[in-house]
């Protein structure tokens, strides 16, 4: 896929603008809307790659959770006590884009701790949320400005 030259340059925290821009030269040029999907998902990834090697936390009463994005998750008692290993960065996951962390320490009598995490639009990198909907199997939510953008509208009447 070639990109136009304006999209090459796409800054990570213009990407709206961006997108706009691309969809607008790429109906000059008359490609398809797949292509456009192409550039949108590609610069999800981009975005995305701007949270690796980074840790978010989150506390509750009684834990401070943590994200290393694409690494590990974490729990560590707020009180004192080691932290335990919620999972490893695994993969992307279906049906919605949700990141998944597996093989943690193993849970007594149970699985290995895994962790889903949900991504949401917001104006900042944050892990807002933390819970733990069966034993062992723990959900952050994550606020990206990655999850904010919607596909490019297409007005093909224009053309
Ligand atoms: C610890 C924590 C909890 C988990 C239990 C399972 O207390 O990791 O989140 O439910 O272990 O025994």
């Amino acid at each position: 896929l070639q990109l136009p030259s304006a999209a090459n340059s796409a800054r990570l925290l213009d990407i709206k603008t961006e997108i706009r821009l691309s969809a607008a030269l790429y109906k000059y040029r008359r490609y398809d809307y797949t292509e456009i999907l192409y550039y949108y998902l590609e610069t999800l990834v981009k975005m995305m790659s701007s949270i690796a090697n980074q840790c978010f936390e989150y506390s509750d009463l009684e834990y401070t959770y943590k994200l290393c994005a694409f690494d590990y998750c974490e729990q560590k008692p707020k009180h004192g006590g080691s932290g335990t290993r919620l999972g490893s960065w695994e993969k992307w996951s279906e049906p919605h884009i949700q990141m998944s962390y597996e093989k943690g320490v193993q849970c007594w009598n149970g699985p290995p701790r895994s962790t889903k995490v949900d991504l949401r639009c917001g104006a900042e990198n944050r892990l807002i949320h933390s819970s733990e909907p069966n034993r062992c199997e723990y959900l952050f939510l994550f606020e990206t400005p990655a999850a904010c953008q919607p596909l490019p509208a297409v007005q093909h009447d224009e053309l």
